[in-house]
């Protein structure tokens, strides 16, 4: 294990890049903002967006080859040393042409276009380590995945409402949960055969898994065995993957995981003994959102870079590019200036 995260103790920075279907939205949908958050990507959720709308947005945002080589460009330049990028966020959409699901970006679009393999390119040409980050426990697309209760609401229960449906306003319980069977479903057949794809296919060499921290398992969101599974899985395909504590497991070591993922722009008091990443966005949200102009300043993130560094753990900031795939200059600039400040004065 320790073996495993020398390369990434010693990257120390990382960049995640967010560029999902909630981008073309930015933040709004139908002129309202995205509800009760500043997350960008969560308006399918907080808004309740229908199905039908939700997969028009992939029309929305072309992208080819020189955009992508940019994000990684931006990275290279920053001295930034592996990139996450968001494969599959909740909404369930894949950004590569799996074989196990054709809810991905490439059909929606009808572009057929696959980002990831294009960004897995750039990434091998710039000497960036390409990295995955993988909703695991939710998928809104999926009908076997958990909270989407207004796609595969049950119209027949007593009580239910249409107009309200109609507006986005219907909640559980008009649809349940899925079951416990429906659940292992989707993990068994979409969840685990796409990381493995991520791993087989495009070499990522790390999976960012994604749950709430506390405990999985008692709150109902995945099972013991089903995180085990999906750990046993990735160590077999390539015991060098590695992987963080959102799986679900906060066991970092040779029984456990590879790293733990503190909070957002959170750090420990002090070392712990075990390696760590702290995640961070220059403004509030990690997709695009056009509402959400508080851009912190450079210095901020020079500082976050050191004080990261001093506790012995990596610093990871978020990229969140525009529906046609730039990134926003706001974001463009602070990367260029940090990248000035740490490797002019040869620090890294
Ligand atoms: C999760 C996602 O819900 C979010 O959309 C984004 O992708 C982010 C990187 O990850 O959000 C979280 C999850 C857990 C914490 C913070 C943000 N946490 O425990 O501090």
């Amino acid at each position: 294990q320790k073996e495993r995260v020398a390369w990434f103790e010693e990257a120390r920075l990382g960049v995640m890049i967010h560029w999902s279907l909630c981008t073309p939205a930015s933040g709004r949908f139908y002129g309202e903002r995205v509800r009760n958050t500043e997350y960008a990507e969560w308006l399918r959720y907080r808004n309740k967006v229908q199905k039908a709308d939700w997969d028009r947005m992939a029309k929305r945002m072309p992208i080819s080859e020189k955009e992508i080589e940019d994000w990684v460009i931006a990275a290279k330049e920053g001295g930034f040393k592996y990139l996450t990028f968001v494969t599959k966020h909740h909404d369930g959409v894949a950004f590569w042409n799996s074989k196990v699901s054709d809810y991905t970006y490439g059909k929606l679009s009808g572009t057929g276009f696959d980002v990831l393999k294009c960004l897995k390119e750039k990434c091998d040409k710039y000497g960036i380590v390409l990295c995955a980050y993988y909703s695991q426990w939710l998928d809104w697309g999926n009908p076997n995945g958990r909270d989407n209760s207004w796609d595969y609401a049950d119209e027949q229960k007593p009580g239910f409402d249409r107009v309200a449906a109609g507006r986005g306003d219907i909640e559980a319980p008009f649809r349940e949960q899925p079951t416990a069977e429906e659940y292992d479903k989707y993990w068994r057949e979409k969840a685990m055969p796409q990381v493995a794809e991520l791993i087989k296919d495009y070499g990522v060499k790390l999976i960012w898994f994604d749950c709430w921290l506390g405990d999985p398992v008692k709150a109902g969101q995945m099972t013991e065995k089903q995180m085990r599974d999906m750990l046993a899985m990735v160590r077999k395909l390539d015991p060098t993957v590695i992987v963080n504590t959102r799986l679900g497991i906060h066991e970092v070591g040779d029984n456990g995981v590879d790293f733990q993922t503190m909070g957002d722009n959170e750090f420990p008091a002090r070392p712990l003994g075990h390696t760590w990443e702290t995640a961070a966005t220059f403004n509030h949200s990690w997709g695009y959102n056009r509402d959400d102009q508080n851009w912190r300043p450079t210095t901020y993130f020079v500082r976050e870079i050191v004080k990261g560094i001093y506790k012995g753990g990596n610093v990871m900031l978020n990229i969140g590019p525009r529906a046609d795939g730039s990134i926003p200059p706001e974001i463009k600039t602070r990367m260029r200036e940090i990248g000035e400040m740490i490797h002019k004065n040869k620090v890294g």
